[in-house]
């Protein structure tokens, strides 16, 4: 065999491959699921998940300091700026591991407001506990408490959104728990900040609490 005839039996071998590829390309495609339309899409929920830590260093004199953070693509990133779809039920899920309570500048804090029926779902080791039954798989529990106001000495952070100065959204996250609630809003550019006493200085105003990406930041509503 010439390398002439080599050269061209090897591309003829490999335009049937294509060709073949094409084809069968060409069905898989085509009995792939079609996208779903753009109104379905906007309209499905979305899950936001925070989560509070506490050993973050802030400085040598502050030392650690609480800090808010995002969960995007099972990593957690920073929480300067959070990016949420607009008109849409936004779920979210807020992990404290934050085991101290602070306090809030304002007695407003300790309100749930803005929520789907202004309330938090708030999960704890002291609210949820089990009791052996024999029904029921042998387990009874009792799972968290729906709540539209907390004490506001117990709050330990919040997470408060805010529209030209005026409050949109506050969640009050009491120490060691997981909270869930449901709010939607509409498209815009909104300040996040947490009103529990939880930074440093004498009044804990100080630190974290004046940090963008630890207890403020930025809410971009798409
Ligand atoms: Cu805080």
């Amino acid at each position: 065999m010439s390398q002439e005839t080599g050269k061209v039996k090897t591309m003829a071998i490999i335009a049937s491959i294509l060709f073949v590829s094409g084809i069968f390309g060409g069905i898989l495609i085509a009995k792939g699921p079609l996208n779903p339309p753009k109104t379905a899409q906007s309209s499905a929920a979305y899950q936001l998940d925070l989560v509070i830590t506490t050993n973050n260093w802030y400085n040598n004199s502050v030392g650690y300091q609480p800090a808010y953070f995002v969960v995007q693509g099972g990593k957690l990133m920073s929480s300067a700026t959070i990016s949420i779809p607009g008109n849409v039920p936004v779920f979210v899920t807020i992990t404290d591991y934050d085991n101290g309570s602070a306090g809030v500048a304002s007695p407003q804090y300790a309100n749930v407001t803005g929520t789907s029926g202004n309330t938090v779902l708030i999960v704890n080791n002291t609210n949820v506990n089990s009791t052996a039954s024999s029904a029921n798989q042998g387990i009874n529990v009792n799972g968290g408490y729906l709540a539209s106001q907390v004490p506001a000495s117990l709050i330990a952070h919040t997470f408060t959104v805010f529209s030209d100065g005026k409050v949109v959204l506050n969640i009050p996250v009491l120490p060691s728990s997981v909270e869930f609630a449901t709010f939607t809003l509409p498209p815009g550019h909104y300040e996040w900040h947490c009103e529990g006493l939880c930074g440093s200085g004498p009044y804990g105003l100080e630190g974290a609490m004046t940090a963008v990406g630890w207890m403020a930041g930025t809410v971009i509503v798409n």
